[in-house]
């Protein structure tokens, strides 16, 4: 086990595992070289599994990984060597989209400024500046997936309009396509970012992108940090060539540039997209029940690809 998981999936996972846990060995490279004989690995897409640590473990058999988002993981190197890659989708899709809506909210409504503004006791003062709406303002999803979809759903309930780009339309949604994402950038006041991470997509939110989208508009990112090119994003929210942004995830998470705590015009989230307890048991399970049918010779929940 590499990364540390709610205590029910510790609990199940050791009703049937002995588990090493890689996360609190002081010298990692003495705890690999004693884990030839591992099978089975339970990890997030964050920390993985590269091919290095794969070397180590020529026994292993399948990654079970929590978490949609497998970027952490060498699925090529885990292919090569025969090893099956598991993740947790469609079970986190609901909270993912459920903060979405509630990062824009926040951000259009201020929200969180409007709390410390009536905490403060300057309502007795005067009210607060007026602000923005949703009701009518057209989203962008980039990466119409399945949280691209939930999102899109509840984007609509707040009677937005809503477009998306991806790598390809899709006949069956009802939602006009970009084949562009600076053109989808100019014709929106919000871009939903819900791709994952690969070489295609980093950086995928540029300059050109943010300047389309405009001192109006505001960029949301659930995906991944690497998604935008953020010391641009930051410099356009100073100037205000970018309106806003709300951002659950970053480049180098947890860490990132002190500037954008000092914006007005930005919603900070600790990479809380799936952080339900709802949804982090319903993942758990996932990664148990992957492992669980491995060992028994069974065909996996939710492989990779
Ligand atoms: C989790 C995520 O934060 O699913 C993903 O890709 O990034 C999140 O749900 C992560 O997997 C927990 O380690």
């Amino acid at each position: 086990m590499i990364a540390p998981m709610p205590p029910k999936v510790m609990a199940d996972l050791s009703e049937s595992f002995t588990i090493l846990k890689y996360w609190e060995a002081v010298d990692k490279k003495t705890f690999l070289s004693n884990c030839a004989h591992v099978k089975f690995m339970a990890t997030n897409g964050h920390v993985g599994c590269d091919d290095a640590m794969m070397d180590a473990l020529p026994d292993l058999k399948v990654i079970s990984s929590f978490g949609v988002g497998y970027d952490g993981i060498d699925v090529t190197a885990a292919r090569k060597r025969g090893i099956s890659v598991t993740n947790t989708p469609d079970v986190l899709s609901d909270a993912v989209a459920e903060l979405a809506l509630g990062l824009m909210l926040s951000l259009c409504r201020r929200i969180v400024d409007a709390d410390a503004f009536t905490r403060q006791g300057k309502w007795l003062e005067g009210g607060y500046p007026l602000t923005g709406e949703l009701t009518g303002a057209t989203v962008g999803i980039l990466g119409l997936g399945r949280i691209g979809k939930e999102i899109a759903r509840r984007a609509q309930a707040f009677k937005m309009q809503v477009v998306y780009h991806g790598r390809n339309p899709q006949a069956y949604e009802p939602f006009p396509y970009y084949a562009s994402l600076e053109e989808m950038a100019a014709a929106s006041d919000w871009i939903v970012a819900v791709v994952p991470d690969n070489a295609a997509t980093r950086k995928l939110v540029d300059r050109k992108v943010l300047t389309a989208l405009g001192p109006k508009g505001a960029i949301v990112n659930l995906g991944r940090g690497t998604l935008i090119d953020e010391p641009v994003m930051v410099e356009m929210l100073q100037s205000g060539a970018l309106g806003g942004a709300a951002l659950d995830v970053f480049e180098q998470e947890p860490k990132m540039s002190p500037d954008l705590w000092k914006l007005p015009n930005v919603v900070l989230s600790p990479h809380q997209g799936s952080a339900t307890e709802k949804t982090r048991i319903a993942m758990g399970d996932l990664v148990v029940q992957n492992l669980l049918r491995a060992k028994e010779g069974r065909p996996l929940v939710s492989p990779v690809g």
